[in-house]
């Protein structure tokens, strides 16, 4: 089942120097492309829109504060399984949990500071890569 999720490489592993090394775990797995892919600085609207779910809670604003802090990378990785895939790579949302082997467990320690952001549905996905990438067919 070929599918498509966004994925963000949050400003600490842009700043600690983790975007090859990240990108090559997830052009490892077989089938597996990047078909968008964008570094930029995320403002306030764009992340609004992003973790409007989240809006309210306590780690909102130090969340929104984090990840316009530097640049992110953007991208859209397509193939078998990507949603459940990508989110298996990164491992879960605290870094301490994670098991080493995945990308949190490996390199990450503080819940916000999680290096990565993958789509958990293929709902989200395509609400997701709407926002980072509008012109997508
Ligand atoms: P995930 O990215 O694992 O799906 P979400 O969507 O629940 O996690 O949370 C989005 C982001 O918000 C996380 N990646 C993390 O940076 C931050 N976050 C979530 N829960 C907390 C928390 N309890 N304290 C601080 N930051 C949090």
């Amino acid at each position: 089942m070929s599918q498509r999720t966004l994925v963000l490489l949050k400003p600490d592993a842009v700043r600690r120097g983790l975007v090859g090394e990240i990108l090559r775990r997830v052009e490892s797995k077989a089938g597996w492309t990047i078909t968008a892919l964008e570094l930029r600085t995320l403002d306030r609207a764009i992340l609004e829109q992003h973790y409007a779910e989240h809006q309210g809670r306590p780690f909102y604003e130090p969340l929104v504060e984090f990840m316009s802090s530097g640049p992110s990378v953007a991208m859209v990785v397509s193939g078998e399984r990507v949603v459940e895939g990508v989110r298996a790579l990164a491992g879960p949302t605290d870094p301490i949990q994670a098991t080493p082997g995945s990308i949190r467990g490996d390199y990450g320690t503080i819940v916000r500071e999680n290096l990565i952001h993958a789509s958990d549905s293929e709902e989200s996905a395509e609400r997701e890569m709407k926002i980072f990438f509008p012109g997508l067919i």
